[in-house]
């Protein structure tokens, strides 16, 4: 029959639904586009990844003449999943959008999480479903946890509750997924929670087939639950000599073979390493494109096929970073900040990662006595796109004072002194790739990338990296207290201790490695077993 394995995808254009459209591919579907509200009212079975704005959303489905077709096509109890922002779409309103009206299918409106609790918000991450009823669309999960990102969540009322089909807990229960008849809507993403996302859809897709094989939910094994601190995998990826994109790594930066050679140290195939990562269990793959600060982005048409193959079979979300700036090409051809950034998230990429051209933005922002005027590129990717798609990597390197007295900058007591028994020291920012440093130092610039809408801060630490001695955890403690949104300690994890040495003395809600992953030194389970001996929540499965 016409249309058996095909899936109708409402993709207004306003944000990254590649990975979705690989999900469905990988489950072995094939896709159709909306183009008008009578392909909504046509479809066999219709899938609703909601991105951007609430408001924005509601008035781009206006537009095009397709709400009535939607409630029509829910109202009738046809095959419907709708995710994210396509879940709460579904309720009244949200307070996001200056509480603006949703479909009004579901009872209940969308509000923004607290974040006076002392979490990070946008929740972002790994985090256990408690299930409420059987179903069909659940019935693989097991005990395992799924990945969610959002900064406001619908809460589960006596009203509410015929739909409810599972909560989550941060800070308090928020609805993860709701479900009546054929309509179901998930808050966190199938299509980037790796197999368990999979098996989410396969049960969609084919409810049948699955009613006959689900199996029913795992006791609880007496892990820690919770939302889980989550582990990365980077790759630092550059051109070599030959022109060959690979994945290096440095010591401090430095990538290049000591001796004669002077080679950059090539560790592998970029697509190739992502997979593994993957199957082993990385929470995220970020890919750092170190020189892209160098050249044009989006001439840089290998790095976009990397990530195009790699979002082909990494069902996790992917970052990609380096060279996200405007830029004017040799023809005087301009090209915003956001153009470059689209290009990424069409390729793939499900987060960008801002480093040299943040340090540039927040001077103009101190300059400016903390002046927002829309046109920096975190304000215009973050706005189109959200603030959990905005990542600023920092690239700080350890400035020793005698007294605090000596600098204009934040600094801390350390109780590792300085080559001139120096107490105290403090993080400078560094562009390029820490080849130029900066006058700003590392709280200064998470507090004001915070206020320009970046969603996370990706911290690495240039003294730290590479020499597998730990992560700076001064560092680390003293960024993530002074913001809200989640810090990724980064930069020079040798052993699965420092994983939870970094996650009992700071408030990071993720931790990045490179080195010990790329020479398989450690694996990635090795880490999460330890970090959930010690009581921390991790995914492992
Ligand atoms: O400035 O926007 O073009 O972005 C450039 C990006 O490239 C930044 O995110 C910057 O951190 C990164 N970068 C630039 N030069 C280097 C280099 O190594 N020479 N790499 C570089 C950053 C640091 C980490 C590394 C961790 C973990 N690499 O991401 O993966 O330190 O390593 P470890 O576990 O082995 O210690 P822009």
């Amino acid at each position: 029959r016409a249309g058996e394995r095909e899936v109708t995808l409402l993709d207004y254009g306003a944000g990254n639904v590649r990975s979705v459209r690989n999900a469905i591919k990988r489950c072995g579907y094939t896709i159709k586009d909306v183009e008008s509200a009578a392909d909504i009212a046509s479809a066999e079975r219709l899938v609703f990844p909601g991105v951007g704005a609430f408001g924005q959303a509601m008035e781009i489905l206006k537009q095009r003449g397709y709400t009535q077709a939607l409630r029509d096509y829910i109202q009738a109890d046809r095959q419907f999943l709708g995710v994210c922002l396509g879940m709460q779409l579904l309720f009244e309103g949200s307070e996001e959008s200056g509480g603006c009206e949703g479909l009004g299918l579901i009872p209940g409106m969308v509000s923004h999480f607290d974040t006076g609790m002392g979490l990070p918000v946008p929740h972002i991450g790994w985090n256990d479903l408690i299930q409420k009823r059987h179903s069909t669309l659940l019935s693989r999960v097991g005990d395992r946890r799924v990945y969610f990102v959002h900064s406001y969540h619908a809460t589960p009322t006596p009203e509410n509750a015929d739909w409810v089909l599972a909560t989550s807990e941060y800070g308090g229960e928020f609805v993860a997924a709701v479900q009546k008849g054929n309509v179901s809507a998930t808050q966190f993403h199938p299509e980037k929670s790796g197999a368990t996302g999979l098996d989410i859809l396969s049960c969609f897709l084919d409810p049948e087939a699955a009613a006959a094989s689900g199996v029913p939910p795992a006791a609880a094994n007496g892990r820690p639950r919770g939302l889980a601190k989550r582990v990365i995998a980077c790759l630092d990826v550059r051109a070599n000599d030959n022109g060959d994109l690979v994945v290096t790594k440095g010591d401090q930066y430095d990538v290049r073979e000591t001796g004669s050679t002077g080679e950059v140290r090539n560790l592998g195939k970029p697509v190739e390493l992502a997979g593994r990562y993957f199957e082993e269990g990385a929470d995220e793959v970020t890919f750092l494109n170190i020189t892209g600060f160098r050249d044009f982005p989006l001439g840089d048409l290998p790095m976009l096929e990397v990530l195009r193959q790699a979002s082909e079979g990494v069902f996790v979300p992917l970052t990609v970073g380096g060279g996200i700036r405007e830029f004017t090409d040799g023809t005087g051809k301009h090209y915003s900040a956001l153009q470059v950034a689209a290009e990424y998230f069409r390729s793939g990429a499900d987060k960008v990662s801002i480093g040299s051209d943040a340090v540039y933005a927040v001077e103009a922002y101190l300059a400016a006595g903390g002046k927002k005027d829309g046109s920096t590129a975190i304000e215009q990717i973050s706005r189109v796109y959200g603030a959990q798609a905005v990542v600023i990597s920092i690239d700080p390197k350890r400035v020793y004072v005698a007294s605090p007295d000596n600098t204009t900058h934040h600094t801390v007591k350390t109780p590792k002194p300085g080559p001139n028994g120096e107490q105290y020291c403090w993080w400078q920012c560094t562009v390029m790739g820490g080849r130029e440093g900066r006058d700003v130092d590392a709280v200064q610039l998470a507090k004001a990338v915070e206020d320009l809408g970046a969603g996370e801060i990706l911290l690495n630490c240039i003294d730290n990296d590479g020499v597998g001695q730990g992560f700076d955890c001064e560092l680390v403690g003293a960024v993530a207290d002074a913001v809200t949104i989640p810090v990724i300690a980064s930069s020079g994890a040798g052993t699965p201790q420092h994983f939870t040495e970094v996650f009992q003395k700071t408030k990071a809600a993720a931790a990045l490695a490179a080195g010990i992953f790329h020479r398989r030194e450690v694996p990635i389970t090795a880490v999460k077993e330890h970090l959930n001996a010690t009581g921390i929540p991790a995914r492992t499965a």
